[in-house]
């Protein structure tokens, strides 16, 4: 597992092969790449954490204002 850093817009992955020694014959392939994208991204104000900033977060906000 690779971790990237937070807010990184763009990835590349690339894989590299190369001969070990002068004569050698290279062959590749690459098999069963599985890329995921785990956890999410933040919103702003989003205080029940279903995505989106609306009246239930205010709601929320002032249930919780004491
Ligand atoms: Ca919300």
């Amino acid at each position: 597992m690779i971790r990237l850093p937070s807010g990184a817009p763009n990835m590349k992955l690339r894989f590299q092969v190369r001969e070990l020694a002068t004569g050698s014959l290279v062959e590749a392939g690459v098999d069963h790449v599985r890329i995921a994208i785990s956890g999410c991204a933040t919103v702003t104000g989003d205080l029940n954490a279903d995505r989106v900033v609306d009246a239930a977060d205010i709601a929320a906000l002032l249930n919780a204002w004491t």
